[in-house]
């Protein structure tokens, strides 16, 4: 899964890059002209729990790729404009982050001259909807002159989809807005349009007044304008202090754990921008544990057994017999797979089994 780190210049997206990665950029990689990437462990007190246990070789966490992506650029006339190296980076991302500058910096002074959130959200949702319509419109042209052609069921049916597409965007809708069916949404994958995909926006707020327990006020205040501005769906909502989160990577743990109760902080950006991308994502995870490996698995919501099992190997896919099944919380509650099986906790469950958040699987398979 990749997760693209998009926003204004100067608001804090390599700041957020860094902190969520623990890499460190130097000043002239700052002003850089490359996309930096990054693999990210997906942090998961389950997993380490287990491995405690099991004591294993090796410990395999999820793993997700975050991109700092660059290459916004402000046009002559004001406005933002991408450039086609930053629109080719976007389109392959699963989902974007949107940073929102709140801070002040008097030393770099914001592109468009102050802060606001919302003009600053609608400024980006502005060019991505451009970006979609452009290629909505190029496509159906193409398909009314093929349609006239070779009168083909398939072509007209997409000529709807996308026709359907062309009035939301026209309403100043992004996509991920609407709900539309699997079949319809399969046919735009190949599209790569930017408004469709699920989007987080991260605000990056002021520390400058940030004061004992002040992170929660500062948060609802902004939360309420984006509900009532009806920020609609896939679309959610994070805050994070770019500057103090920069000074929490550099602490120990324990000094982190004390400075982020100071400030009524609950946890780190990381885990709550990850946290969120997942239930965004509609994504969750699965265990497979032994004295090898103990390991997380991440799958979509709804997968079943069977499914879960090709994740781990295709064969395991095609061979899949049966899967092993206890919850990690049961495991931890009755401490070993046998106390489970005499409580009922573990089940063999069949490949149509859906697979729940925290699942400890094995795959039984010929
Ligand atoms: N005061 C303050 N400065 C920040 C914050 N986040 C980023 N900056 C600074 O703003 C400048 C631009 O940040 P950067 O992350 O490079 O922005 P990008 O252009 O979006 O990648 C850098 O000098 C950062 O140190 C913040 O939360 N507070
Ligand atoms: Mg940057």
């Amino acid at each position: 899964m990749q997760i693209g780190i998009v926003g204004l210049p100067h608001c804090g997206k390599s700041t957020l890059f860094q902190t969520i990665t623990k890499t460190h950029l130097d000043t002239s990689e700052l002003a850089m002209t490359e996309a930096h990437q990054a693999v990210i462990k997906v942090p998961d007190t389950r997993l380490d729990k287990l491995t405690e246990i099991f004591q294993p070789k090796k410990k395999t966490n999820a793993a997700i790729e975050f991109v700092d992506m660059i290459g916004l650029q402000k046009g002559d006339s004001g406005s933002a404009k991408f450039t086609g190296n930053f629109l080719s980076k976007v389109k392959t991302s699963d989902a974007l982050i949107q940073v929102v500058r709140l801070f002040e910096n008097e030393l770099i002074p914001h592109p468009n001259g102050s802060i606001n959130m919302m003009r600053d959200i609608e400024t980006f949702e502005t060019e991505f909807l451009i970006s979609d319509l452009t290629i909505i419109e190029k496509r159906i042209e193409n398909l009314k002159k093929q349609i006239l052609k070779l009168n083909d069921d398939q072509l007209r049916r997409e000529l709807s989809v996308l026709e359907k597409c062309y009035n939301y965007l026209h309403e100043e809708k992004p996509l991920r807005y609407v709900d539309l069916p699997k079949e319809e949404m399969q046919l735009l994958r190949s599209y790569q349009l930017l408004t469709i995909k699920p989007m987080l926006i991260a605000l990056n707020l002021n520390e400058s007044q940030i004061s004992d327990r002040s992170f929660g006020k500062d948060v609802e205040g902004y939360m309420d304008i984006l509900v009532k501005k009806k920020i609609g769906h896939n679309t959610k909502a994070v805050a994070f202090y770019g500057k103090i989160e920069i000074e929490l990577s550099e602490f120990s743990d324990d000094e982190a754990e004390m400075f982020m109760k100071d400030y009524g902080i609950s946890e780190s950006a990381l885990n709550r921008l990850i946290a969120e991308a997942y239930s965004l994502l509609g994504l969750q995870s699965f265990f497979t544990v032994g004295e090898d490996e103990c390991r997380a698995w991440t799958i979509k919501k709804g997968v079943n057994a069977q499914e879960a099992a090709g994740e781990i190997h295709s064969d395991f896919y095609k061979k899949f017999i049966r899967a092993e099944v206890v919850h990690h919380d049961d495991f931890i509650k009755y401490g070993s797979f046998a106390k489970a099986k005499e409580q009922g906790a573990w089940r063999l469950e069949g490949k149509e089994y859906i697979v729940k958040d925290g699942d400890i699987i094995a795959i039984r398979h010929s």
